[in-house]
């Protein structure tokens, strides 16, 4: 696939430039809350005048030093994650105020009590399911708590006016980055699965949410244009992929760029940041607590259980992506993902009657040459 504006790669700077952009938001009086995991109600920090930004490791540079801690057959974004802010070499972790966390899988409910040795990190208590009834009404309470812990720590009081205009400027943002991301459904697309994802995360370092939305609509419009004048009536033998699985931005390289390099273009992400958490808007005519707390817990992450959700999505993905096949990535010791891959697997080649390939990884280099020759053998299966 050709690659798509050259202004495409300064999002490949974004995590870098975004430091600068941290340090002057910190230094005119915001305050800034770091955050791990898309169960964050980012509207809540919002409404409280701060700024998110996330802290996930996506390299292996800390997390020899985090081994020091935690034990090494561990998930390697919860090692890195952590190595970074015990490193200090994280300027978004350092620049924190608060950190705040879910009890999503064990190993990350567990590396934040380490975690809150270094800075103020509040826990949210995530339900287990989404299917109980009383799911929605414990995640309000949890929604309640971080709001009174905001107000606490910031010394600020939230109204649902806030909230509200918190969940309106939210949507607004959701809407663009689901229409980048449904780029993907025209054939051939027009956008790079490795773009795609690279923007996408560029774009979580970009602070101010008018000029964020500005960007958006600009490379939406450049696609549009390129599809229109160059691809369109254009059939390509290139087969079309669905990534799903744990967040791959720490192996985009490894993973994403081999799979494009092989010959494969990634047109859709079935992950917590992909198209279908875009898609669930928060509704803005009903109390706003209730609103949040129902978009959040929808997620579909395995680590919910029963997900049958995901799976929900997932066909209807395949289907409105023109998927070929799909490839799963989960990372080592990743237990949930691991476990659900059978049912996944199961849907696809079954149900759907498309290739699937499983790959387990981490951020190491050491696996690259067999995760090319597998990846190689699967795109010739094609
Ligand atoms: S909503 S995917 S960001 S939990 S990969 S740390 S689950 S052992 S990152 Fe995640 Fe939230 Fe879900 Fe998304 Fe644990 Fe698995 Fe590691 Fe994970």
């Amino acid at each position: 696939m050709e690659k798509l504006p050259e202004k495409f790669e300064d999002f490949k700077e974004a995590r870098k430039n975004g430091f600068l952009k941290i340090k002057k938001l910190k230094e005119s009086g915001k305050n800034i809350v770091g955050i791990f995991c898309t169960y964050t109600p980012t509207e809540l920090i919002y409404a409280a005048n701060a700024v998110p930004v996330g802290l996930c490791g996506v390299s292996d540079e800390t997390i020899a030093d985090a081994e020091r801690d935690l034990p090494s057959n561990l998930c390697p974004l919860i090692k890195a994650s952590y190595g970074y802010a015990l490193t200090d070499k994280c300027p978004y972790f350092y620049f924190s105020d608060l950190v705040v966390g879910e009890t999503t899988c064990d190993g990350k409910k567990k590396m934040f009590e380490l975690l809150g040795e270094l800075k103020p990190t509040h826990v949210m208590e995530l339900p287990p399911g989404y299917n109980n009834e009383y799911a929605l009404e414990y995640w309000k309470k949890e929604l309640l708590r971080l709001k009174n812990k905001l107000e606490s720590q910031f010394k600020i009081e939230i109204s649902d006016l806030d909230l509200k205009n918190a969940i309106i400027e939210g949507n607004k943002e959701r809407k663009l980055i689901k229409e980048f991301y449904e780029l993907g459904k025209l054939n051939p697309s027009p956008l790079s699965g490795y773009d795609i994802n690279t923007v996408v995360e560029g774009l979580s370092f970009s602070f101010d949410r008018m000029e964020k939305r500005k960007q958006l609509e600009d490379y939406i419009e450049k696609a549009k244009f390129k599809y229109k004048n160059e691809l369109e009536g254009r059939v390509s033998n290139r087969p079309r992929i669905l990534v799903t699985g744990c967040p791959a931005n720490g192996v985009r390289e490894k993973v994403l760029k081999t799979i494009e390099d092989l010959g494969g273009d990634i047109v859709c992400y079935e992950n917590c940041s992909g198209p279908k958490e875009k898609s669930l808007m928060i509704r803005e005519d009903i109390d706003p607590i209730t609103a949040i707390a129902d978009k959040y817990l929808n997620v579909s992450c395995s680590v919910m259980s029963p997900n049958n959700q995901r799976f929900e999505d997932l066909k209807k993905l395949i289907d409105e992506y023109q998927v070929d096949a799909v490839v799963e990535i989960v990372l080592q010791a990743c237990h949930t993902f691991n476990i659900e891959a059978h049912y996944i697997k199961k849907l696809v080649n079954e149900e759907k009657n498309k290739p699937y390939l499983k790959i387990l990884t981490d951020y190491s280099q050491s696996d690259k040459g067999q995760i090319e020759t597998r990846l190689e053998a699967f795109l010739e299966l094609i």
